[in-house]
């Protein structure tokens, strides 16, 4: 059997400029042409699933916020939050414009009719592949964008909207104890604070230390979990310029906390904003560091769900998603 292949259709709806770089359509199709080459793939189309997979793990509210933008704005129409209501924390604003920011970490991700609809597309990849997991394969890639990992409980930003790898990990979590191993350059904030006091999902991430990199607030190495979750989430926060050998030292540390709980699942945030010249981050990873970082999480021999999240460097992202791949594989099939 192959590694289960889903991939966002009508991504190319939605696109975020930024300044210094994009969010945007080409990302995906670069990937696409670094790895459709491979003869692993067994392309599964996306099925769509009940939006109660996504209020298991965003607050009501909150999603309610993301799909009255369908009604509330006009199809190019695009909100930035401005305004941040620190104040009155509890009482939501009635103008769509102003709970944009009450519902963000940022002032950079827009929200458009398009971003909901791309977005809730993204969790139908990441679901589907989760349940091809579930179905035996021993390991699916959710080729999505938008991104979600930046996503929490009742926030959005960093380019996400909704978390879809944590809705992936919780509907896993179901079936058997999931370790999520966050590889993009930022700090997995989404899926920390929302296993943040569980113990049968253990979120780990290696990434930018938020005193340099964003999101900043998050991401530090004392924040290990609370109640029954304490010491269920990990930290490897590191400094800029980091290469793939010290980077390595950082992903076994989470392998050998991972071996240690025992999971059922692995979930991997795919970032590929780790590598040399991605203009988003400040590592030098190249196409061999990426095969190494597969073959060590295929090393743990568990059923594998790897959900996209950044990376934007449009040169470099398909051959280092392939090396990633390859790793991976080749770890699987040595294990027999
Ligand atoms: C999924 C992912 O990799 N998200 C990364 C988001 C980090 N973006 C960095 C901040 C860019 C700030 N640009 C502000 C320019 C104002 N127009
Ligand atoms: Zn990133």
């Amino acid at each position: 059997m192959g590694f289960a292949l889903v991939v966002s259709d009508g991504h190319e709806i939605h696109r975020v400029r930024d300044r210094d770089y994009k969010e945007t359509p080409q990302r995906l199709r670069s990937i696409l042409k670094g790895i459709e080459g491979m003869t692993v793939w067994d392309r599964l189309a996306p099925q769509t699933f009940p939006e109660q997979h996504i209020l298991d793990v965003h607050d009501a509210k909150f999603f309610k916020f993301m799909t009255d933008v369908l009604e509330c704005l006009e199809p190019d129409e695009e909100l930035l939050p401005s305004v941040i209501p620190i104040r009155n924390q509890t009482r939501l604003p009635s103008d769509l414009a102003l709970q944009a920011p009450y519902y963000s970490i940022d002032t950079f991700t827009p929200i458009t009719r398009n971003a909901y609809v791309t977005a809730r597309k993204s969790v139908d990849c990441a679901l589907t592949a989760a349940q091809a997991v579930l179905d035996g394969t021993r390991a699916a890639y959710a080729l999505v964008r938008p991104p979600g990992h930046h996503a929490e409980h009742r926030y959005f930003g960093g380019y996400c909207y909704f978390n879809s790898l944590a809705v992936a990990a919780n509907y896993l979590s179901k079936h058997g104890k999931v370790a999520v191993f966050d590889l993009d350059y930022h700090h997995g904030n989404g899926q920390q604070q929302i296993f943040y006091e569980r113990n049968d999902v253990l979120t780990m991430s290696v990434h930018g230390h938020p005193n340099v990199a964003f999101p900043y607030f998050s991401g530090f190495e004392d924040e290990d979990g609370a109640g029954v979750g304490e010491g269920f989430n990990l930290n490897v926060p590191l400094p800029e310029g980091v290469d793939g050998q010290a980077y390595r030292q950082a992903l076994v540390k989470l392998v050998r906390r991972a071996e240690e709980f025992t999971p059922a699942f692995i979930v991997v945030a795919l970032g590929l904003d780790t590598a040399k010249n991605d203009p988003a981050g400040t590592w030098l990873l190249q196409a061999r560091d990426f095969r190494q970082n597969g073959q060590i999480i295929g090393s743990l021999r568990l059923p594998t769900l790897v959900v996209q999240e950044g990376g934007y460097n449009l040169r470099t992202l398909g051959i280092n998603a392939r090396h990633f791949f390859e790793g991976l594989w080749e770890a699987q099939q040595a294990a027999g």
